[in-house]
């Protein structure tokens, strides 16, 4: 069974001091992992206060890219840092966590679809690690290197893998309402139009209705919660909201 667990950036990261790690919301989500009991696990998280102001700085996005190495070293070295932390943090309690950085497996093609290469993940799965992997930058045709985030690699390995499970780790404890009552499943986009704008609107809810359209077209039922909701949902539990 594969479990996919993404951490968010903001979950794990000061975000707004740069290049800060929350060592203690590090340290409790590691320990969720640790202590859980999950055959094949790959890891992914995001940038919080580490990669985005570099990508900023360089004016790299998911569409602008750069040929300049300088950037290159600057935010790739910045997401290796928070990954190096991660890793750690997880070797510390026993787990066998191993990198993976998108941009030496990865290339997006001229319109922007994103390719993983995801039989080393595989192979390291077989073998009893931990793939880690991260946002990061990855070699785009004609644009030199683009940033990709956590959430798309997430969508890219849930499919690839063939995975049963998908966690999202977030600073919300799930899809919220109107009233900011966390939704406890979503099924079909129409669930949730009226709380996060109708199916042709603009995505001005922090990204969310776009992930929960994302999330609701992979084929493993996929669960958004806080930080408190890691170690229920690798024990199989289904905590914040369930989307299938
Ligand atoms: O926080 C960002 O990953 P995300 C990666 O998952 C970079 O969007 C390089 C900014």
């Amino acid at each position: 069974m594969t479990t996919v667990l993404k951490l968010g950036g903001s979950v794990i990261t000061e975000k707004d001091s740069p290049e800060t790690l929350d060592d203690d919301a590090l340290s409790a989500v590691a320990d969720d992992v640790a202590g859980a009991d999950v055959s094949d696990l790959v890891v992914v998280h995001g940038g919080g206060s580490f990669g985005h102001h570099n990508a900023a700085a360089h004016g790299v996005t998911t569409e602008n890219g750069s040929h300049e190495t300088t950037a290159v070293a600057d935010i790739h070295g910045a997401m290796k840092t928070l990954n190096e932390s991660v890793l750690a943090h997880l070797r510390d309690r026993g787990v066998p966590a191993v990198p993976v950085h998108p941009l030496s497996a990865a290339r997006r093609d001229a319109e922007g679809a994103l390719t993983l290469f995801t039989e080393q993940v595989a192979a390291m799965l077989d073998e009893g690690f931990v793939p880690v992997l991260h946002g990061d930058l990855v070699v785009h045709d004609g644009e030199g290197v683009t940033v990709v985030s956590g959430d798309e690699l997430v969508v890219d390995l849930a499919d690839t893998l063939d995975a049963d499970r998908v966690g999202l780790c977030s600073t919300v404890p799930g899809v919220l309402d109107e009233d900011g009552a966390v939704v406890a499943r979503i099924e079909s986009y129409e669930d949730v139009a009226d709380a996060l704008g109708g199916s042709d609107a603009t995505d001005v809810t922090g990204g969310m209705a776009a992930k929960v359209r994302e999330l609701l077209a992979l084929s493993a039922p996929a669960n958004v919660f806080d930080a408190d909701g890691v170690g229920p949902f690798l024990a199989g539990e289904s905590p914040g909201t369930r989307i299938d």
